[in-house]
This record gives structure tokens, sequence and C-alpha cells, in this order.
């Protein structure tokens, strides 16, 4: 259904894929083995080891904006590399915790040219890296590190498409079960959390994707946001 191309080294995969998304059909998925300028959201980066960990993108063309989209990628990471580990976390709307810490970051950036016309979906996930910058080393945690092996980065992206496949086929039949997987698998839920800067306690998340809080004062649902738990992630 999907078509891999492999390249040795590129910026990023969502930006080649920003730039060249007229050549390709949907589902075709850019991989690449060293990638100088990674992103992260709001123009932050994301930092890979060479040859250790996964970037990849994913090219959509559905004929308007997917809501959800972010938690069905994570649900879909989640699932692939719950193969390995049971301690793993969703933490909304678009990190995967393992331990604790940040094993994978997703971001998702539509294209606009007059009219919506792609989605990219880009992946990152720290598998056999050994190495953090001092900026992340705190936060950011790789599956050899915490599991003490190798792994496959081959399997893992095959994995990770699967599971993004039929969890976007269900979702193109009205069916949502990766709400319950990151209901279900959260690290935020039930807790106090800083959202936006502001302090709040996590009732859950709703139906249409949006995180459900109290601040104290009253419930409110917030579309977007930044989450901190209060010792780091
Ligand atoms: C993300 O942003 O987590 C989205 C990361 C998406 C990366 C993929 S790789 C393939 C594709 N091509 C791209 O150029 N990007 C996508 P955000 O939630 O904003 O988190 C970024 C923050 O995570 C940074 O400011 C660092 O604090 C931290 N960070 C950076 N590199 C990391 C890493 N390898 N592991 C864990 N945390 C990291």
């Amino acid at each position: 259904m999907y078509k891999k191309i492999y390249f040795d080294i590129l910026p990023s995969t969502n930006t080649y894929l920003k730039e060249n998304y007229h050549k390709y059909p949907e589902f075709t998925v850019i991989i690449c083995n060293n990638q100088t300028k990674g992103r992260g959201r709001l123009n932050r980066d994301w930092e890979m080891e060479v040859g250790k960990s996964i970037a990849f993108s994913i090219l959509l063309k559905p004929s308007q904006e997917i809501a959800r989209l972010s938690l069905l990628t994570s649900a879909a990471v989640f699932l692939a590399l719950q193969k390995y580990t049971n301690n793993l976390q969703i933490k909304w709307p678009n990190d995967i915790l393992l331990n604790g810490k940040k094993v994978s970051g997703i971001l998702l950036e539509s294209i606009y040219n007059n009219k919506f016309e792609a989605v990219i979906v880009g992946i990152g996930v720290n598998v056999n890296n050994d190495i953090f910058s001092e900026n992340i080393i705190n936060k950011a945690t790789s599956l050899k590190n915490e599991l003490n092996r190798e792994f496959s980065l081959d399997s893992i992206i095959d994995d990770i498409l699967n599971n993004f496949m039929v969890l976007y086929k269900q979702y193109e039949n009205n069916v949502h079960h990766y709400l319950d997987i990151c209901r279900n698998n959260s690290s935020i839920i039930g807790k106090n959390v800083y959202l936006n800067g502001k302090k709040v306690k996590v009732l859950g998340i709703l139906d249409n994707g949006n995180l459900y809080v109290d601040d104290g004062e009253s419930k409110e649902e917030i579309a977007y946001g930044e989450v901190t738990l209060e010792n780091n992630y």
C-alpha cells in the first residue's frame, strides 16, 4: 500500500516532502539515514544519531484535513513499540514516552496551495541511540538505553507503517480505536500538569481529540498546547 523511498542524507524528511509532495503519490514514505536539520514543532530541533535512529515521513493526500491525526499517529507508534516493552505512555498530543522519557516525536504539517493539498506525517524514534545532547539528556531516551539491546530500524518502521494503515483505514470507516489507545495509555490523564504554563488537572481526552482540563475554577477543552509534567516530561 505504501511505497518506501530511502535517502542517505536529507536536511529533513518533512521538509523534503513539503518541497516535493507533488511528485509523489499518496502513501509515499520518505526515510533517511542521516537527517541534518530535523525539525520538531514550533521550529524546535529534532536530534538523531546517524544509523541509530529512525526519521521518516508519510505523505497523505486526503480530500480534507484529518482531525486527530496526531493522536492516530501516536497510537500507531505506541502499538509498534509495544511489541518490545510495556513501559510506554502517550503524552498528548504526540509524544511517546518510555520509562517517562521521550522516545519518539511526531510532526504533522499540512500543505496548502490555495487549497488544502496534503499532509505530511513526520515520525522520529530513538532506537539504538547511545548519545544525546546536553539539551535533551534528561528527558530523552532510546529503546536501546532502556532495554539494553539493539533493534532493527527497518522492522520498527514497517510495524509503525502497518499499524498506521490499520488505524487510518478504521478512521475512514469511522472507527476511532486510536482514541482508546491514547486514553488507556496516557501519561497525563488524572495528573496535575502545566498546560501552556498554567497549572491544571487533566480530566481526559474528548472524542474530538481535545484535552479536557480543570484549572480549579472551571473546566475547559484545549485543542492545542504544550503539556509539562512537574518532574520533566
Ligand atoms: C517533536 O517535536 O517531537 C516532533 C519530532 C518529529 C521528528 C520527525 S523525524 C522525521 C520528520 N522530519 C523532521 O524534520 N521531523 C520529523 P516537539 O514536540 O516540538 O519536540 C521537540 C523537542 O524534543 C526539542 O526541543 C527537544 O527538547 C526534544 N528533542 C529533540 N530531539 C529529540 C530526540 N531525538 N529525542 C527526544 N527528544 C528530543
